[in-house]
């Protein structure tokens, strides 16, 4: 239930229905598209990314001197958590053709592509369990063009256009046009898409989408890909090795420069294996759990940037690592699920963010970064904010709208998920808007990649949110989901093409002692040990009394701890 105090805005929300409702039944947008020069005011006076702390220069690394997001920065400059000497490379523990680090969506497909196409091997490590990811997350639905008004082309201009043209042509090029075989991969695998009365797919519009192009599974998408992807992996134990609450920590090279394995921290035991691999695959997925800007996350509990750090480390590139995606309906209210993902599909369907006074003040289907800046414009600028009870702030979000112009029961049948997310805490979204405020969602960036998922460290392939470039610096809904499946089926071809004829040199862990070296000639002075691992949520006098512990430095200690300090750990 909402607060009493929020009744009167309530109030004003009913009011303003009708006429809404008469707008939203004709063809015509229901507010103004905003054109290209407001769109850039809007985002350079008010999406987090241009905030004036908002990124630094990067001292170490492929990247120095480049502007990173501050805390993507932080995370770069940070110790590893072992050196060269404490670790045995002579007798890896594990041997396989392909090591898959994640396993979520890309690790996935990764894993069964390499085994149905090159009869290859392969072990998935992951932090936490199988489909731990945000992969299982994402809700609303994948794009491909696959209905009769719609192509790989179009797909193409909007996702370029949604990316601020700024996306590598080449992965853009890839992803649009491997769309449809990936939709009936997934179907062949046992999907249960949406589709209409006569057989054919049920589509939507997102942001950004000049053609109904979302293909869901009700608001569960991920949930029902991931659990395919993840039942038709488990009936394959023979050839896909699965290695639970086993994070990567560091990954391993070669004499010769190459990706050679993974050095693999095992969560119960506390102790370090190695694995030796022909190629390797990170897909590690994104560091929502960074909190950046302070914001609340859409994220699960592992997405910490595990894969940047390592691969940063071993002489990867990253791209686009200053660009940061805030979905603009994160809960704002119950406080109990803030940050929770309300689904981009429920303005697909005809949900209209609204001010304190029941006004519309954005077209809802701008492109993410936009639609997400108008809302934080709205409330700290315009004051067309509510506040929450802890202090949040956020705009209504008019989700009965849904069911007058599709029917009663349409919201239940098609947002299940979201219904439940709400009712659980006495709201009913068909009867009741939404209390939503940006949330943060998505890493725009990565560690550069081409079309065959290669980086420029051979035998490492990213696949999935943890690759750059493709999106550019703004990514359109649906289009991870579709990333994900393309670029994970991809790099289990080319990585295993790749594994088939390498041969391996002697194991060197020495790229950790360079990288100390570069922090040290640079000047770096900092307490952070990465991979993170997971996240810290303890308060900061805890925190305190954490990091002191032996007067050492603990390893998974995250980004947010450095930023809770104002004086240094040890004073
Ligand atoms: O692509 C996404 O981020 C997605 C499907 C999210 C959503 O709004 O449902």
């Amino acid at each position: 239930m909402y607060p009493d105090y929020m009744e009167e805005s309530l109030r004003k929300v009913v009011q303003t229905r009708p006429k809404r409702l008469e707008l939203a039944r004709k063809p015509d947008p229901v507010y103004p598209p905003m054109n290209a020069e407001e769109r850039r005011a809007v985002l350079e006076g008010f999406h987090p990314d241009f905030e004036a702390s908002a990124r630094r220069k990067v001292r170490v690394g492929p990247n120095r001197d480049e502007s990173l997001t501050t805390e993507v920065a932080d995370l770069l400059e940070s110790h590893a958590w072992l050196r060269s000497n404490q670790v045995d490379l002579k007798k890896p523990d594990f041997e396989t053709d392909l090591l898959i680090i994640g396993g979520g969506g890309a690790g996935c497909n990764a894993a069964l592509v390499a085994m149905k196409e090159h009869g290859l091997r392969s072990i998935i490590a992951t932090k936490l369990r199988m489909g731990d990811a945000n992969t299982m997350m994402s809700q609303g639905g994948m794009q491909a063009a696959v209905s009769r008004t719609d192509s790989p082309t179009r797909h193409y201009l909007d996702a370029i256009g949604g990316g601020h043209f700024e996306n590598k042509p080449e992965l853009v090029r890839a992803l649009t046009e491997d769309g449809p075989g990936v939709v009936k991969w997934l179907e062949d695998l046992g999907v249960v898409w949406d589709k209409q009365q006569d057989g054919s797919m049920k589509t939507m519009h997102g942001g950004g989408t000049s053609r109904k192009r979302m293909l869901s599974c009700r608001d569960y998408t991920g949930a029902m890909i991931m659990r395919t992807l993840m039942d038709e992996v488990r009936n394959h134990p023979d050839m896909i090795g699965i290695k639970e609450f086993m994070p990567a920590v560091e990954l391993i090279m070669d004499d010769k420069g190459r990706c050679a394995g993974a050095v693999l921290y095992d969560m119960e035991s506390e102790e370090f294996f190695t694995v030796k691999a022909k190629s390797t695959l990170i897909a590690t997925g994104g560091y929502g759990r960074l909190h950046i800007r302070g914001y609340d996350t859409t994220n699960h509990y592992g997405a910490t940037g595990d894969g940047l750090v390592m691969a940063y480390r071993a002489g990867a590139k990253l791209m686009y690592m200053d660009s940061v995606q805030y979905h603009p309906t994160g809960v704002s209210f119950p406080e109990q699920i803030a940050g929770f993902l309300v689904t981009e599909a429920i303005r697909g369907a005809g949900g209209q963010p609204l001010n304190k006074d029941g006004e519309l003040f954005v077209f809802p289907r701008e492109p993410r970064d936009i639609e997400a800046s108008a809302i934080i414009r709205e409330c700290v600028q315009n004051g067309g904010g509510v506040p929450t009870p802890s202090g949040r702030v956020g705009v209504w979000l008019d989700s009965p709208l849904i069911d007058m112009l599709h029917g009663e029961g349409y919201t239940e049948k098609h947002f299940p998920a979201m219904y439940r997310q709400f009712i659980r805490y006495g709201i009913d979204i068909t009867k009741l808007p939404m209390l939503i405020y940006p949330s943060l969602h998505y890493q725009n960036g990565g560690i550069e990649i081409n079309e065959r998922c290669e980086t420029d460290i051979p035998g490492l392939y990213v696949a999935g949110e943890a690759s750059g470039g493709l999106h550019g610096r703004n990514r359109l809904m649906g289009n991870s989901v579709l990333d994900y499946n393309v670029f994970g089926r991809r790099a289990g071809r080319y990585a295993g093409e790749y594994a088939k004829t390498v041969k391996l040199g002697k194991l060197s862990l020495a790229h950790l002692d360079a990288y100390e070296k570069e922090l040290a000639d640079a000047g770096v002075k900092t307490d952070l040990v990465t991979p993170v691992l997971l996240p810290s949520y303890a308060p900061k006098d805890v925190k305190k009394r954490q990091l002191l512990r032996g007067g050492n430095v603990l390893p998974g200690a995250s980004v947010l701890q450095n930023r809770l300090f104002d004086e240094s750990p040890g004073a």
